[in-house]
């Protein structure tokens, strides 16, 4: 197992090899990825040709031509499976993971350039199209692939065929190069090169990624540029026939509208913000650029304030796979692809890192267990693409997709959790996120391992017992979420701490000599909260959402005899929870109302009356409301949902 080099500043996640996961929430959806859904997605992706590519024995008029995106989706899938080796070891899915490099090692031309389609599709028009045709968003994803692959398991096959191409793509978008003063039209790139840097070293990796972000949106722009050398109009104009007369908007779709410096508001594709600001982010920390991190924080602040929705989904206009205006954000008909939530728990995790600051790490958590985890079905073998906050009825995840970034993407989440549980950085250990194991930190005062008890998100306690290699002075920093509102205790060896004096930017910071067996607890409220939206979003007037921890709830048509939209909730109603058998986790439930149609005759035969307009109100029924977390719905057959539930005044 490699361990980045130390030549970042400030925090860093731990090396996933220093942190062990035996949690009775997280392990078991991890066994499911490990079993389910790697070699689902295995499967997939060889009867959907994206192995078969890789021989390049693709020919004009032959079917299934190789897509733009392909690569992309090996490997996402090649860095889950890497992560998952790194902990279970499983020959014949190591064997499969080297298949998989070997093709792509084969399809890399000689001067490392590697793309199936620009290689035996469009041949000679690499680099003419970066704003449509993802040649560095799929090397970005190579990259990060080759990257984990390596730290996984300390081969080089897939790191080798990646550093050539990424030099190539230094030389040809550095001076005097085919595409000097380009950048992509996805980013991911940028991201992944940081990685490239960390664990091999060169600087020039990290100084390119600069370069592209630092030329993105400049003038005159690029991509009009490409496009009058190019002579056409690119790759999507099939899909996007209004661009022409929208440049704006269009630019904005790939936030190449300012330079990244300049850019305050949120807008364009959701799932291209985030890997940008996730990239912004790790260069504001590499190279301590306080512009960079000015423009994280302000971007942060319209995103978080006005355009995410409250599971920490991201992107309300389905027409651009993005951003709306401020405060819109609609139930149905919103967006909220799961790539997105994942985005966002990795900016999130790095804005962490960057600011020391707890509000980033809760809003990684919030991400993370609603709008993310709802991205694939319990079975861990059916995806959603996008994550509706509210559902008529007809929304149900699907096997696979022609555009397939979703579930590898959900699968590299789940098996690479231990990045973002927790930090180190100087003479402190972070603890970011609830997860019972352990992780070992390497502190300016030497060794020391945190082993964590919890039975979170379903309970609020919370253990960790303190074990440096000898006793030592150091910090052990632990998240205290906001959403516990000043309600959380904490105790250190059984005695209180006073949080109104020891929580500070949202961490619990103990900082003391510790010795082998002390124990930090720490409780946090755990009874279900009342959310409300502010009135600008109009569609959440007189609605209200549920929260329990971290966990988002939502109603479900299963479990009421109408469709959720006749449902309402008291404001004064008191909850209860109960487990749900089914979905392994805890109900909330309370008094409320149905609205039904009256009866017609007053004979309580249930007949209501069908008229579509009367004079009398409807019925008001009591009824028993009951919400599961949001991310567990649609796994029991497909029914109506809502986050968003009508709030009554009694
Ligand atoms: O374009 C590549 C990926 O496909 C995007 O990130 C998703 O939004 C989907 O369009
Ligand atoms: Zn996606």
């Amino acid at each position: 197992m490699t361990t980045p080099p130390d030549h970042t500043t400030g925090r860093r996640s731990l090396p996933l090899g220093n942190v062990t996961i035996d949690d009775d929430f997280w392990s078991p959806r991890r066994e499911v990825v490990r079993t389910g859904t790697i070699p689902q997605q295995e499967r997939q992706l060889r009867s959907g040709g994206q192995f078969e590519a890789l021989r390049l024995g693709w020919k004009p008029g032959d079917p299934n031509e190789p897509h733009i995106f392909w690569e992309s989706d090996v490997a996402k899938w090649i860095e889950a499976a890497s992560y998952s080796l790194a902990k279970t070891p499983d020959p014949a899915l190591d064997a499969a993971v080297d298949e998989a490099i070997g093709l792509l090692a084969g399809a890399q031309q000689d001067d490392g350039y590697l793309n199936v389609y620009f290689t035996v599709v469009a041949p000679g028009r690499r680099f003419t199209d970066l704003r449509d045709t993802h040649e560095l968003y799929c090397a970005g994803h190579l990259i990060e692939a080759g990257v984990a692959h390596h730290q996984a398991t300390g081969k080089t096959s897939l790191l080798d065929v990646v550093r050539r191409f990424a030099d190539l793509i230094d030389r040809e978008f550095g001076p005097g190069g085919s595409a000097e003063g380009g950048y992509d039209g996805h980013e991911e790139i940028e991201l992944a090169l940081v990685k490239l840097y960390r664990v091999t070293g060169e600087r020039r990796y990290l100084e390119l990624s600069k370069r592209l972000i630092d030329a993105r949106g400049t003038q005159p722009f690029y991509f009009d540029l490409e496009r009058e050398k190019r002579g056409t109009e690119g790759y999507f104009s099939f899909a996007f026939p209004d661009r022409p007369k929208e440049v704006q908007r269009f630019r904005e779709y790939t936030q190449s509208h300012l330079p990244v410096r300049e850019q305050s508001e949120a807008v364009g594709h959701s799932v291209r913000a985030m890997y940008l600001y996730t990239a912004m982010a790790d260069l504001a920390l590499e190279y301590g650029d306080d512009e960079l991190r000015r423009a994280c924080e302000r971007l942060w602040h319209s995103i978080t304030e006005k355009k995410m929705y409250v599971t920490g989904g991201l992107g309300s206009d389905p027409s651009i796979e993005g951003f709306g205006p401020d405060y819109d954000l609609p139930g149905i008909g919103g967006y909220a692809e799961t790539c997105a939530a994942i985005g966002l728990v990795f900016w999130s995790q790095r804005m962490a890192l960057l600011t020391g600051e707890g509000r980033y790490a809760d809003v990684m958590e919030r991400a993370l267990y609603n709008a993310a985890l709802s991205g694939a079905s319990a079975e861990g073998t059916h995806y959603f693409y996008g994550n509706p906050l509210a559902s008529d009825g007809s929304v149900h995840r699907h096997e696979w997709f022609g555009v397939a970034c979703c579930p590898p993407n959900f699968a590299r989440l789940l098996t690479s959790l231990e990045y973002y549980a927790y930090a180190e950085g100087g003479n402190e250990a972070v603890v970011n996120l609830f997860v019972a194991g352990s992780a070992a930190f390497s502190l300016d005062s030497g060794a020391v391992r945190l082993d964590i008890a919890t039975g979170y998100p379903r309970s609020g306690s919370v253990s960790i017992t303190v074990a440096p290699a000898e006793t030592a002075s150091f910090t052990v920093a632990v998240r205290v979420p906001g959403w516990a509102g000043g309600e959380a205790k904490a105790e250190v060896n059984g005695e209180a701490v006073d949080l109104a004096s020891a929580v500070a930017e949202g961490y619990l910071r103990l900082q003391r000599e510790w010795s082998e067996g002390d124990v930090i607890t720490l409780e946090l409220p755990l009874a279900p909260q009342r959310i409300w939206a502010n009135p600008a979003v109009t569609e959440d007037i007189g609605r209200v959402a549920l929260r329990r921890g971290p966990l988002v709830y939502c109603l479900e048509g299963v479990d009421h005899g109408v469709p959720v939209a006749a449902l309402s909730l008291p404001r004064d109603s008191a909850f209860d929870t109960e487990v749900d058998e089914d979905l392994g986790i805890e109900a909330v439930v309370a008094d409320g109302f149905a609205d039904v149609a009256p009866h017609v005759g007053g004979d309580g035969d249930g007949d209501g009356d069908a008229r579509l307009y009367r004079e009398t109100p409807p019925d008001s029924r009591p009824t028993r409301v009951r919400a599961v977390p949001y991310f567990a719905w649609a796994n029991r057959g497909q029914s109506t949902m809502e986050v968003w539930i009508r709030e009554t005044a009694r």
